[in-house]
């Protein structure tokens, strides 16, 4: 749900980390939370990054989900210029599947958190849920929703029972 007044933001360090990113915009779309999505490189745009985690809060940011691949130090970066919750999505990597991306997110030292999300597309997918549940805590239409989509989880488990046929 592309808006004027984005709540989250969904930043990425290239282009090709797309296909990841993108489950966590389906997610918010579901949700119909507002959002923005770009791609800012910690590396190749660094100015372009310092000055968007500076701004995210003045500029109506709530929460930043930021996916990066290889020495995926985006996420920290972002967090350590903005008191705003980052969510880090480990893509992917060729060389090493993804365990450089995820030790690079998840070992942040102490005082500059990073919700680390599990690497690839289910990290993407949850990384818009949990923007989404940090939104809830003060918004209850969002709180609702929340839980209609975890009831709906619950039936379809219910229901795949059909299958063991
Ligand atoms: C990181 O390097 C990006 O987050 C991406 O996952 C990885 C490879 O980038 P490209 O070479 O595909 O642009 O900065």
């Amino acid at each position: 749900m592309a808006d004027n007044k984005p709540e989250v933001a969904v930043i990425m360090g290239s282009a090709s980390d797309w296909e990841t990113m993108k489950h966590a915009c389906e997610m918010l779309d579901q949700f119909e939370v507002p959002y923005m999505k770009q791609v800012i490189s910690a590396h190749r745009t660094p100015e372009l990054m310092g000055e968007f985690a500076h701004n995210a809060r003045a500029n109506g940011l709530k929460v930043i989900i930021a996916g990066a691949g290889g020495a995926a130090h985006l996420p920290g970066m972002v967090a350590a210029q903005t008191t705003l919750p980052v969510i880090g999505v480990p893509v992917r990597s060729h060389a090493l599947s993804g365990w450089d991306s995820l030790l690079s997110i998840v070992q942040m030292p102490g005082g500059i958190p990073v919700a680390t999300t599990a690497v690839g597309n289910s990290g993407a997918t949850n990384a818009g849920l949990l923007a989404v549940s940090i939104l809830s805590a003060t918004d209850e239409r969002l709180a609702k929703a929340l839980q209609d989509y975890r009831d709906s989880l619950k039936e379809k488990v219910a229901e795949s029972n059909a299958q063991l046929v």
